[in-house]
């Protein structure tokens, strides 16, 4: 098995952006097969629903087909963890991906020598999934910070399930993602795994796909369709104070919106909708803290466009003035 191994270091105000998990390309013909014996553990009624409602979210789910996510759940354990407890340490080998359905937990990085407290998960995500997927140890050490309770899936029904599905994934995006002009300043093997962690969502016209002043935790890029941005102005009709929606940009083929609430960890500063039917890439936001460093000048200097035509229309910036993470 050969690996293209690589090392970034970037950083952003206060983000770090460290990437060194290599981006090896998965041969679905020559690993895992299906002829492995499928895990299953046996779940109550009740545990089943707590599963799939902590990983009704989880984006690396989002692609499979009901065969391959009924075998993910059953395949899936749970475990409790108390406060402190080290969920994973990195430079340990991999051998399951956790999805949280309680509890916070931190996320180390030895950067330069010394543990540096990069991030942290609060009651929602999931963790532990790049030494499953590229074969590579922990990348990071998570500990956790109260109680918790983890829905946990071993590594081969991942490499199994998950990673084979990836492969599909990276023929299927590896020519789009190329054409990106936001994620010129990556490596290839650094788009590829920008492919790896990606989600697809399809919207209906109008559906609502961004909702101003929501926390946000994804970004997305436009494959098909139209998205209509808009913000909320309030304005005085008759001594009365009303609140109308103006349209303020448009978003095509190839085009990201959802960038700002990341960058500046704010609310959202707009609202965002489908104008036909609409098919978009979905990162979660550690997805695109850990992978889209190198592309942050890009969004910096639209965003500073933002700020200037926010004034032309509105008469302020306030609304997205920056603030660093
Ligand atoms: P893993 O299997 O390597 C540790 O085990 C997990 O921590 C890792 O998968 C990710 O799921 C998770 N860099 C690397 N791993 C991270 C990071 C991260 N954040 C969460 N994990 N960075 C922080 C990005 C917010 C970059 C830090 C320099
Ligand atoms: P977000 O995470 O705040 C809404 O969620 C998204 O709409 C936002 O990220 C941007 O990606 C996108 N001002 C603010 N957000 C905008 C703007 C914008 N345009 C697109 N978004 N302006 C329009 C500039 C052409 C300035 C306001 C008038």
């Amino acid at each position: 098995m050969c690996f293209e191994v690589d090392k970034a270091q970037h950083r952003c105000d206060n983000i770090f952006f460290v990437d060194t998990v290599c981006a090896e390309a998965f041969n679905p013909d020559e690993d895992e097969d299906d002829k492995e014996p499928r895990v299953t553990h046996p779940k109550t009624d009740e545990q089943r629903q707590r599963l799939q409602e902590a990983c009704r979210d989880i984006l690396l789910f989002k692609n499979l087909d009901p065969e391959q996510m009924s075998q993910v759940l059953d395949a899936m354990f749970e475990k409790f963890c108390t406060v402190g407890e080290h969920i994973i340490d990195q430079d340990d080998d991999g051998d399951n991906f956790y999805v949280i359905e309680s509890g916070t937990f931190n996320i180390f990085v030895k950067i330069e020598g010394a543990e540096k407290l990069v991030g942290s998960y609060d009651n929602k995500g999931s963790f532990g999934e790049l030494a499953l997927m590229y074969n590579t140890p922990r990348a990071a050490t998570i500990i956790a910070t109260s109680p918790g309770a983890l829905w946990c899936l071993d590594r081969l029904t991942f490499r199994r399930i998950i990673v084979k599905n990836n492969a599909k994934k990276r023929k299927m995006y590896e020519a789009f993602i190329e054409t990106l002009p936001l994620l010129t300043s990556l490596e290839v093997s650094e788009r590829m795994k920008v492919v790896d962690v990606l989600s697809t969502r399809v919207y209906n016209d109008s559906q609502q796909i961004i909702a101003q002043g929501d926390l946000a935790d994804c970004f997305y890029i436009v494959e098909s369709g139209q998205v209509r941005i808009t913000m909320k102005r309030s304005r005085t009709k008759k001594d009365e104070e009303e609140e109308e929606e103006v349209d303020i940009a448009t978003c095509t083929r190839g085009q990201y919106f959802g960038e700002l609430a990341l960058v500046t960890n704010k609310p959202r500063a707009a609202s965002a909708y489908a104008v036909g039917s609409v098919k978009c890439l979905v990162l979660d936001v550690k997805a695109f803290e850990r992978l889209l460093g190198p592309c942050m000048d890009i969004m910096k200097r639209n965003i500073a466009n933002y700020e200037e035509q926010l004034v032309a229309l509105f008469g302020s910036s306030a609304e997205i003035e920056q603030q660093s993470a």
